[in-house]
């Protein structure tokens, strides 16, 4: 009974605020909807005089976007951007090519519910959907090169700087303080059953840092990013399966496109999932890199200068260390990050960053060849991390 009243609450809740969204017709239904650890993500179905319309609603999760009105800022300027692009080069389908933000009745892109909590609403993409892992060389090819687009669409957004809706959210150096400062604390004395990981991070802190120091030193320059490229973070159309619309644009903000080449390196080049539990399972397929950079590469050799093209792997490692510290940080903090669906979920998550590292070791001079073979950097080693770190 008691359960039954917190459920009708939540509804209500829910229902109150879509309603204060700028959508005509009745409601009919919602359910939550998609895989996001951050946000909870629902979509909903509308009545519009006998045509059923969908929507995307979002609750934005506070703890980690502690300045909502700032990310929605953002997400309308980068919204627009992308729209006038789209349409400027004559494409179809725009509206299933960008976000296309709601706003409220009262017209800001957001609606607070009776909590507080931050709502937005977007346009459901319909005959969409996101894939978790890749499974074939084209796709991983589409998903290379819808990024890439991604990244020249907002190359001259031009304005004030996008806010920094996370600081300092791929630097590896505050990562691993905040990693330590929990590793210290142990607030669930899980650091004992976790050793071998901890031990992987340590040993790996010199070389993750390549990225933030390159940036940090001028060596690569500041541009807009997504910051959060994992494969389902792009829609994927259900006829042509081609790569639809890059979503999640809540961390769209000034970093390096080697963090965006980096997530997808991390998440396009294993066929197995980001919380794997067999570990043999997780390799990184030489086949798939290849056909992602390439992807990437085929918009992107057009802007990247020869120090971002000589990183583009080490890039991928980066990403994929700091995501595993992130998880193991996670972890020893108790959970409270990243969403989960059973315990030990984050340790899972970092043992599977862990095992791609370790694959992507044992096969980096022949990732190195791909990759400077497609970019035409083979003689500008700007970085040389295999040599330096002495992988290879
Ligand atoms: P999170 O930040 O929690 O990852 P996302 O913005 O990535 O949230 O959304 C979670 C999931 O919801 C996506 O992976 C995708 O499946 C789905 N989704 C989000 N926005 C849309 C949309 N406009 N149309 C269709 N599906 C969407
Ligand atoms: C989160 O929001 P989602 O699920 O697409 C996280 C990313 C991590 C990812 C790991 C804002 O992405 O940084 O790479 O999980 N997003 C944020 O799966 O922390
Ligand atoms: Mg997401």
């Amino acid at each position: 009974m008691y359960n039954n009243n917190m459920k009708e609450n939540r509804q209500l809740l829910f229902e109150r605020v879509v309603h204060q969204f700028a959508i005509y017709g009745e409601f009919e239904s919602a359910q939550p909807f998609g895989k996001g650890h951050i946000n909870n993500t629902y979509r909903s179905v509308w009545n519009q005089a006998g045509v059923r319309v969908q929507y995307t609603h979002q609750r934005i999760n506070e703890q980690v976007f502690i300045h909502p009105g700032e990310v929605m800022e953002n997400i309308e300027r980068v919204t627009s951007r992308i729209r006038k692009k789209l349409t400027e080069a004559g494409m179809k389908d725009v509206s299933r090519r960008a976000l296309t933000v709601i706003p409220a009745k009262d017209g800001k892109p957001w609606a607070r519910d009776d909590e507080g909590g931050w709502w937005r609403t977007y346009l459901f993409i319909g005959g969409s959907h996101t894939l978790e892992q890749t499974s074939s060389p084209k796709e991983a090819r589409f998903l290379g090169a819808s990024i890439a687009r991604f990244q020249s669409q907002l190359a001259d957004l031009g304005g004030e700087r996008l806010h920094e809706t996370i600081p300092d959210f791929h630097n590896m150096e505050k990562r691993y303080a905040r990693f330590y400062d929990a590793l210290s604390k142990d607030c669930r004395s899980r650091a004992k059953d976790v050793q071998p990981e901890i031990d992987f991070m340590r040993k790996n802190e010199e070389r993750g840092a390549v990225l933030i120091r390159a940036l940090r030193d001028g060596s690569i320059p500041e541009r807009i990013c997504h910051n959060d490229t994992k494969i389902n973070n792009i829609l994927v159309d259900d006829e042509s399966s081609e790569a639809l619309c890059v979503i999640d644009l809540d961390t769209v903000m000034p970093g390096t496109s080697l963090f965006d080449v980096g997530d997808l390196i991390r998440t396009v080049t294993t066929r197995a999932a980001e919380d794997e539990r067999d570990l043999s399972r997780v390799e990184f397929d030489l086949i798939f890199l290849e056909a992602l950079l390439d992807g990437y590469l085929s918009e992107a050799l057009n802007f990247l200068i020869p120090a971002e093209l000589a990183l583009l792997c080490e890039a991928g490692r980066n990403i994929t260390q700091i995501m595993g510290l992130r998880f193991l940080t996670d972890y020893l903090e108790g959970d409270h990050y990243y969403h989960t669906t059973r315990p030990d979920h984050n340790l899972d998550r970092c043992r599977t960053q862990i095992a791609l590292i370790k694959s992507m070791d044992s096969r980096w001079k022949q990732a190195e060849d791909i990759a400077a073979g497609l970019a035409g950097v083979a003689d500008s080693p700007a970085f040389d991390t295999g040599k330096r770190f002495g992988i290879v």
